[in-house]
C-alpha cells in the first residue's frame, strides 16, 4: 500500500477554524499524523476561486490534498483514510460491536448536535443573510433539538475520561469541536450538564488539544 508508507510526509489539509477541519485535526494529532495544514479565507470566498472548485468543488473545508495530487473530500472520509494508513491508535473501532458503540456516539455528537448548531447559526446570524430566506422559528427548532440530544448525550456516556471506552475515539474529536463552536456562536445550553461537562474540561487538556490551539 503506497499510501502507508508515504505516511506523515506531505499530505495537506485545506483549513479554517470550523468544526468539521479541527474534529480531523484533533483526530490527526491524537493519531500523531503530520499533515501541513494551509489556512483558507472562508469569509472572504476564498474557496470559490476556480483553483479551490477545481479541488474540492463543494467548496467546503476540510479536504485533503495527498502527495500524489489524490484529493479527499468530507470530513468523514478524511477520517477514515487516515485510520487506515495509521492503525493505531485504533479510534474507529477495533470489533463490529465497538465500531457501532462508537459510531453511535459520533453521529450523535455530528448530526444530533454540530448539524442542529448549524441549523441555528444559519437562521440567525446575519452574516448568513443574504444565503437566502432565515426563519427564527427554525432557529428556535434547531435549537431545542440541540437542547434534547445534549441529554440524550449526557445519558449515554459511559467514560471519564473519554465519551466512550478507555481511549480516545473519532466521537471524542466531534463533540469537542462541537462544543468549541457552539462556544463561539454564544451557545451555552451545554454548560448545564455535569457529565458532559466533566468529560470537555478533561478532554480539553489533551496534547491534541493544546497543539491544535
Ligand atoms: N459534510 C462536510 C461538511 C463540510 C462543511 O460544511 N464545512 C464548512 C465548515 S465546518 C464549510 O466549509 N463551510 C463553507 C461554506 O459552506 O461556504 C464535511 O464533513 O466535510
Amino acid at each position: 500500500m503506497g499510501h502507508k508508507q508515504n505516511l506523515g510526509t506531505t499530505m495537506k489539509m485545506y483549513d479554517y477554524p470550523a468544526p468539521n477541519a479541527q474534529k480531523v485535526k484533533i483526530f490527526a494529532h491524537e493519531k500523531e499524523i503530520s499533515i501541513e495544514y494551509i489556512p483558507v479565507d472562508l469569509i472572504n470566498h476564498e474557496l470559490r476561486t476556480p483553483e479551490m472548485l477545481n479541488k474540492n468543488p463543494m467548496g467546503t473545508v476540510p479536504f485533503l490534498e495527498l502527495e500524489d495530487g489524490e484529493i479527499i473530500r468530507e470530513s468523514r472520509a478524511i477520517i477514515e483514510y487516515l485510520e487506515g494508513i495509521k492503525e493505531s491508535p485504533n479510534m474507529l473501532g477495533k470489533s463490529p460491536l465497538e465500531k457501532a458503540r462508537i459510531q453511535e456516539v459520533d453521529r450523535l455528537a455530528e448530526l444530533g448536535l454540530m448539524i442542529e448548531l448549524a441549523h441555528y447559526v444559519h437562521n440567525i446570524s446575519p452574516f448568513f443573510a443574504d444565503k437566502g430566506p432565515q426563519s427564527k422559528e427554525a432557529a428556535e427548532m434547531a435549537l431545542n433539538c440541540y437542547k434534547k440530544n445534549l441529554q440524550i448525550l449526557e445519558d449515554s456516556i459511559t467514560g471519564d475520561e473519554f465519551l466512550i471506552f478507555d481511549r480516545p475515539t473519532v466521537a471524542d474529536c466531534t463533540l469537542f469541536s462541537t462544543f468549541t463552536f457552539a462556544e463561539s456562536i454564544g451557545v451555552e445550553d451545554q454548560n448545564g450538564f455535569s457529565k458532559t461537562m466533566a468529560w470537555y474540561k478533561k478532554f480539553g487538556k489533551r496534547k491534541s488539544i493544546e497543539t491544535e490551539k
